[in-house]
């Protein structure tokens, strides 16, 4: 399979709480159509794509909380869209809501991504480790972020796949500020890191932050993220104003040396497109980040020995 190839990030424009399934997959079918107009083979679409970014409320009716996950994946509503990337031959990333009973009877959430190949079989999924936000209301803050009441912290690693010609990974918005979820993967050879996201252009809790210094931060996470491991990111907004709420878009991808080669320039529905060539971080990988050679494991055990960072006393 072909090492090199075009690659998509499907940004979307904001979704309201009351906007149907139906219709945010006809949005997303017409976005796979230009990325195939654009000769892609692999789209990437955000986080929580399917709904609005629902943790920004307190929603206390179960019944109602249920209603922004999907139960099964595809599921009748999703299978347009898995129908429609099989039948252009595109593979694809996708964020949604998961919501399943274990085998005790117990509802389990996650906040979840599935890597579908272009054959159109999930090859791949990935369950959000970095939940960002609370678990209780927060009457003082503008909206809420309620992330860490709506879901588990993921439960199965930073796994990586070997599929559409290359080691795949993925992960979900907060994990890319966290340089631990790049480096699992990197060592485990990753190539090409897919994620989606949700982020307020305001930061809630620190007026003060200005939405271009939250830009900075949304890629530079990124570009020191896909250059010190070597490897291609897409990242995929939701952007635009959702429910009150501007959330940023500014859906990039990054090729391993850090550089951004494709940006998208609006807050809705738009679809960015790069030529991926997967050799491409391959000199990066024996170079300045060859780990085999200039790793010094034995002075890395604090990082995962423990969580808060200890400074010395006064
Ligand atoms: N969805 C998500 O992870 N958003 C966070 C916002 C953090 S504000 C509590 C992010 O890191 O972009």
């Amino acid at each position: 399979m072909s090492r090199r190839f075009i690659a998509a990030a499907c940004q979307l424009g904001s979704i309201s709480r009351s906007e149907s399934r139906a219709s945010v997959v006809a949005r997303m079918i017409a976005l796979l159509r230009q990325a195939k107009e654009r000769g892609a083979s692999l789209a990437v679409f955000p986080e929580m794509a399917l709904t609005t970014f629902f943790p920004r409320w307190l929603i206390a009716d179960e019944e109602e909380l249920d209603s922004f996950y999907e139960k099964e994946m595809p599921s009748n509503e999703t299978a347009p869209l898995f129908e429609e990337a099989r039948r252009l031959g595109l593979g694809f990333y996708l964020g949604y809501a998961e919501l399943f009973r274990d085998a005790a009877g117990r509802k389990r959430r996650f906040n979840t991504s599935v890597l579908v190949d272009r054959a159109g079989r999930i090859v791949g999924k990935y369950r959000k480790v970095h939940l960002p936000g609370h678990a209780e209301y927060e009457p003082e803050r503008p909206w809420q972020h309620l992330e860490k009441r709506y879901f588990e912290v993921g439960d199965l690693g930073f796994p990586v796949w070997r599929t559409m010609g290359g080691v795949m990974g993925m992960c979900l918005c907060n994990d890319r500020r966290w340089p631990e979820t790049w480096r699992v993967m990197g060592m485990k050879g990753v190539e090409l890191v897919m994620l989606g996201y949700n982020t307020p252009t305001a930061n809630s809790v620190a007026a003060h932050e200005g939405a271009h210094v939250r830009m900075l931060h949304n890629h530079l996470s990124m570009q020191a993220g896909a250059y010190q491991n070597a490897t291609w990111a897409i990242g995929t907004a939701k952007g635009g104003l959702e429910e009150g709420v501007d959330m940023m878009a500014g859906s990039c991808i990054v090729a391993p040396t850090g550089e951004i080669v494709a940006l998208a320039t609006t807050v809705g529905d738009e679809v960015i497109a790069a030529d991926v060539d997967l050799e491409r971080g391959r000199y990066i990988k024996e170079t300045v980040f060859n780990f085999a050679k200039h790793r010094r494991i034995e002075h890395y055990g604090i990082i995962t020995g423990q969580t808060a960072a200890t400074p010395p006393p006064d």
